[in-house]
């Protein structure tokens, strides 16, 4: 079976952290607004709204040149976690209607919905349904595509923006594939992009006629994507991992043990297997829990919440030290220790959690 069987629809926010800003501030809709670092700092654009970008601002620009090309911008600090809350709202609407979903960021997913069968299993009015209920519940617009595998949806959606919803049937899929400027293929990085126009690689169509082999020798193994793409075709399946609450892990000890050095010993222990767990599944989290069960079998758990990720690099130490303060640990014999780590996110998203210290003016 060929992947055109398959109905895969992309979703991504417009404008995302933006929106959320003219969303909430009343002022600024209509208005050029800039997310990010100000103009007088070395910060950088997040994203900006539709109308700054037609002075031809763009993500990731320096906010100082952002600045020179659009002096009545409105710079705005990025909030992060009102993002996020936006996030999950927008994941939760996708849960409704969709069991297979892949996030990719904080305001994109790819749903596989190719077993759907509510809207008589039309793609179309269920991303049409879909977007309804995000504006309906956020206030914010999302733009859909929908096509048959992943690399024509995400192309999809970003052709009907903003607010668009937009289908590329398998009919229609080779063809469109052939007039698409090479710039214009997601998976295409700039360094590919540059080798490519330097081979006279300008479209689709001109990709379309480099034989495997030749492509293989320029771009190794990426070359059986850049084959499949310029055909229209991608197998990538849609890589959708139960969302996990979090992860834990624990030890019960032939002997109850009664140090504290023993104790927190093994629960630096724990913690370095947790994390290493999280680091496997991309995910990162913000809250610690330990557990501790008393020789008495009487459990008690003590937590903290940290505004940064919870990483290996960090003084894990202190973090232990702080969680044992209220127990009895050096006075009651302990049967069982267990770590757990939750307020999970993926590592993408952290990753703007980071990004906040070069969007501060300060
Ligand atoms: P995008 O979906 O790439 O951009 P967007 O939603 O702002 O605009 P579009 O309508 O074109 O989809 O990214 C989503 C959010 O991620 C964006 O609002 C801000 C953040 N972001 C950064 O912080 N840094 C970046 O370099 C990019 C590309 C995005
Ligand atoms: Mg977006």
């Amino acid at each position: 079976m060929d992947g055109s069987s398959r109905k895969i629809v992309h979703i991504d926010m417009d404008a995302f952290f933006a929106a959320v800003e003219q969303r909430d501030n009343p002022a600024y809709r209509n208005k050029p607004v800039i997310v990010g670092g100000k103009p007088d700092s070395r910060g950088v654009v997040a994203t900006c709204s539709y109308e700054a970008r037609k002075f031809g601002i763009h993500s990731a620009m320096p906010s100082s040149h952002a600045y020179r090309l659009c002096p009545q911008a409105i710079f705005v600090n990025p909030r992060f976690a009102v993002y996020q809350e936006a996030s999950e709202n927008i994941r939760s609407i996708f849960r409704r209607y969709c069991e297979y979903i892949e996030p990719l960021s904080l305001d994109e997913a790819y749903l596989d919905v190719s077993s759907n069968i509510l809207f008589q299993g039309s793609a179309t009015l269920l991303a049409r349904q879909i977007k309804q209920d995000i504006h309906r519940q956020t206030r914010l617009t999302a733009s859909a595509g929908i096509s048959y595998n992943k690399f024509l949806a995400k192309i999809a959606s970003d052709r009907g923006k903003p607010d668009g919803l937009y289908l590329i049937t398998p009919q229609q899929g080779g063809e469109f594939v052939e007039r698409l400027p090479i710039g214009q293929f997601h998976g295409i990085g700039r360094a590919t992009e540059k080798r490519m126009h330097e081979l006279g690689i300008l479209t689709g169509k001109d990709l379309k006629q480099i034989p495997l082999p030749v492509l293989q020798q320029h771009f190794g193994k990426a070359a059986q994507f850049y084959f499949d793409i310029a055909r229209g075709f991608d197998h990538r399946p849609v890589n959708c991992q139960r969302i996990r609450k979090s992860i834990g892990v624990e030890t019960t000890f032939d002997e109850d043990i009664s140090d504290p050095a023993t104790v927190y010993r093994h629960l630096q222990q724990l913690l370095q297997i947790a994390l290493t767990k999280l680091l496997e599944k991309n995910l990162v989290a913000h809250t610690l829990t330990i557990k501790i069960k008393y020789h008495n079998f009487v459990l008690i758990t003590r937590g903290r919440t940290l505004r940064n990720a919870i990483t290996t690099g960090m003084d894990t130490q202190t973090l232990l030290a702080e969680l044992l303060k209220n127990t009895a640990i050096g006075e009651k014999k302990v049967r069982l220790l267990g770590v757990s780590l939750s307020g999970l996110h993926n590592r993408e998203s952290s990753l703007f959690y980071r990004q906040m210290d070069l969007f501060d003016s300060t």
